[in-house]
This record gives structure tokens, C-alpha cells and sequence, in this order.
């Protein structure tokens, strides 16, 4: 059989469900969601192979002007991704202006001759069909898409049309990951990942941005099937230790306790889940710190 491939990069502005769409794409959560942008930090490939052709999606950060040097790193990671695939996703919401940023997507698809389809997201959403149409129209006179799929990431709505579309783009060539490879991210970065979705939930305003988190250990028990994990979620100050651990360390034990339960389910195995909180100072901007987390 002659095998095909095809590499999506999944691009756009922050929040507008680019791992929303990545996770539907695939059919597993691969990617952490939420409602607060900059969720995403770095490139994650997610696979799906479909009969002869090989899907490599890649799910990027929201394009945001860097402030930081992780969010330097964030906006490298976009043009990196665009780089070298055979099709880009622009992933716009139903509403809103056409910002810089996309502005800028679309003149580095133009320079690279990069084929791209434009996905209007969230048309759950949509009360007026004449919004969809203003949208598409809006985008349509920036730039010769390849195709304009309205779908919703949340209820699977358009999904066979986007694959549809995508087809056109696979190329004749081997594999690169197991036809049965949901994604090439290590347990132990899903496992990190998990636990700050759940933070992310959890805690509101400027303290999601300043955290991240590192899986210091993972061992599974020779007596018993448990696997027993050890994480450290770094934020940037004090009071935003104490806000993370709570009251009675209530809040901290509602993080964990939520993050154990969807790490169980993905490893298949009991979970002891033991998470400490460090202050580290503005490692947003502090190369070796930035490093250590894995952003390199
Ligand atoms: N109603 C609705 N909400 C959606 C849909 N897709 C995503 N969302 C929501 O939009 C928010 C952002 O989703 P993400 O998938 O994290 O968005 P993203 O583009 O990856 O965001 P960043 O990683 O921060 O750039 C979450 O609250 C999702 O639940 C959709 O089709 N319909
Ligand atoms: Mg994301």
C-alpha cells in the first residue's frame, strides 16, 4: 500500500481553540484547554492515522505580542511550526476583529507559498448566520484560503469537512510516527501538562500566567500497581504561593486531587500524586530556569 503523510500546523490567536481542535482532530485529549489564554507553551504533534495517510497535527501558542522570554519562545515556536508543514490551520472565532497578529500569519503564508485553510470555531456559538458570512468575507479579501470550514471543536460539528479538506494536502511518503501514536509527547510532560490544565482551572487572574510545572519523578511500585508522582508547580511570588495552596492547603488538595483522577485514567494505573509549590522568582525571564522546565 502506498503510504501517505501530511503535517497540519494549527495556528492563531490565543484562546480561539486551537487545542480544542487539535484534541478533536485526534480523538484523545493530547492538549491542555482553557478558558485563559496563552494556555499552550510549546509545540505539541498530535497523530491520527486514517487508513493510508498519516496525520501530524501540530498545535501551537497563541500568536500574542512576547512580552517575557517564555513568550518569546511561544511566538519562535509558531514560526518554527509553519516552517516546514504541508498545509496551515488558521483557527479564527466567529467574532471579532481581524487582528495585527493574524495579519501577520497571513503575509508568512503568503512569503512561503504555505497552503492554508481557514477554520471559523465555535459556531456552537453563533446565533446569526450572518455573522458566519461577515467573517468569511473579512478573511476571504486578506487572503486566497484553500478552503473555509465553519465547525465547532467542542461538539465534533464540521469535523469530516476540515478532514475532507485536509486529504488534498497528504503526500506520498512513509509514516513517521506508529500508525497507533496519538502524540509524541513523553508521559511525563502529558503527566506535568494535566496538573496545570488543572491549576490553570482552578486559579483566576495573574497567577495562571506565572506558573508552571515540573514532574520531578515517576516510579511505579514493585509490591503494588500504584505509581507514585512527585511534581513541583513553580509560580513567580509568595502571595501567589499561598493563594495556590489555599486555605488548610484546601485548594492545592482540590488541584491534585482533580489532576490524579485524569492522570489515572490516562496512565491506566493507581496514582499517588504528591505536588509541592516554589517561588522562583520572574523565571518567566530567566533563561536557565526556562530551560530546566524544558522550553529550549
Ligand atoms: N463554545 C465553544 N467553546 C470552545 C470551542 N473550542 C474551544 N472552546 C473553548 O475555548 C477556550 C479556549 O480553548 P483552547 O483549546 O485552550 O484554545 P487555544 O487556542 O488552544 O488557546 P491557547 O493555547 O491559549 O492559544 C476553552 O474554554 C474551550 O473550552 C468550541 O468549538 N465551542
Ligand atoms: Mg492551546
Amino acid at each position: 500500500m502506498q503510504t501517505k503523510s501530511a503535517f497540519v500546523a494549527i495556528v492563531g490567536k490565543p484562546n480561539v481553540g486551537k487545542s480544542s481542535l487539535l484534541n478533536r482532530l485526534v480523538g484523545e485529549k493530547v492538549a491542555i484547554v482553557s478558558n485563559k489564554p496563552q494556555t499552550t507553551r510549546t509545540r505539541i504533534n498530535g497523530v491520527l492515522t486514517k487508513g493510508e495517510t498519516q496525520y501530524v497535527f501540530i498545535d501551537t501558542p497563541g500568536l500574542h505580542k512576547a512580552k517575557t522570554k517564555l513568550s518569546e519562545y511561544m511566538v519562535k515556536q509558531v514560526a518554527d511550526s509553519v516552517a516546514d508543514v504541508d498545509v496551515a490551520v488558521l483557527v479564527v472565532e466567529p467574532k471579532g476583529e481581524v487582528t495585527k497578529a493574524e495579519q501577520e500569519l497571513i503575509e508568512n503564508f503568503k512569503t512561503m507559498r504555505l497552503p492554508a485553510i481557514l477554520v471559523i470555531n465555535k459556531i456552537d456559538l453563533l446565533s446569526q448566520k450572518e455573522q458566519l458570512l461577515e467573517r468569511i468575507s473579512a478573511y476571504s479579501k486578506l487572503h486566497n484560503f484553500e478552503a473555509v470550514v465553519p465547525m465547532s471543536a467542542m461538539t465534533g460539528e464540521g469535523t469530516e469537512d476540515l478532514f475532507q479538506e485536509l486529504e488534498a494536502f497528504a503526500c506520498e511518503g512513509p509514516h513517521f510516527f506508529p500508525d497507533d501514536a496519538m502524540t509524541d509527547q513523553p508521559e511525563r510532560v502529558i503527566v506535568g501538562e494535566i496538573i496545570r490544565e488543572k491549576l490553570l482551572n482552578n486559579m483566576q487572574e495573574e497567577i495562571p500566567h506565572g506558573t508552571a510545572v515540573s514532574v520531578e519523578s515517576m516510579k511505579e511500585r514493585e509490591d503494588k500497581p500504584i505509581i507514585d508522582i512527585e511534581a513541583v508547580i513553580y509560580c513567580e511570588r509568595d502571595n501567589h504561593k499561598g493563594m495556590i495552596i489555599g486555605k488548610n492547603g484546601q485548594m492545592l488538595k482540590k488541584i491534585a486531587s482533580q489532576a490524579r483522577e485524569e492522570i489515572e485514567a490516562f496512565l491506566d494505573i493507581k496514582v499517588n500524586l504528591q505536588c509541592w509549590v516554589k517561588v522562583r522568582e520572574d523565571w518567566r525571564n530567566k533563561e536557565t530556569i526556562i530551560r530546566y522546565l524544558g522550553f529550549n
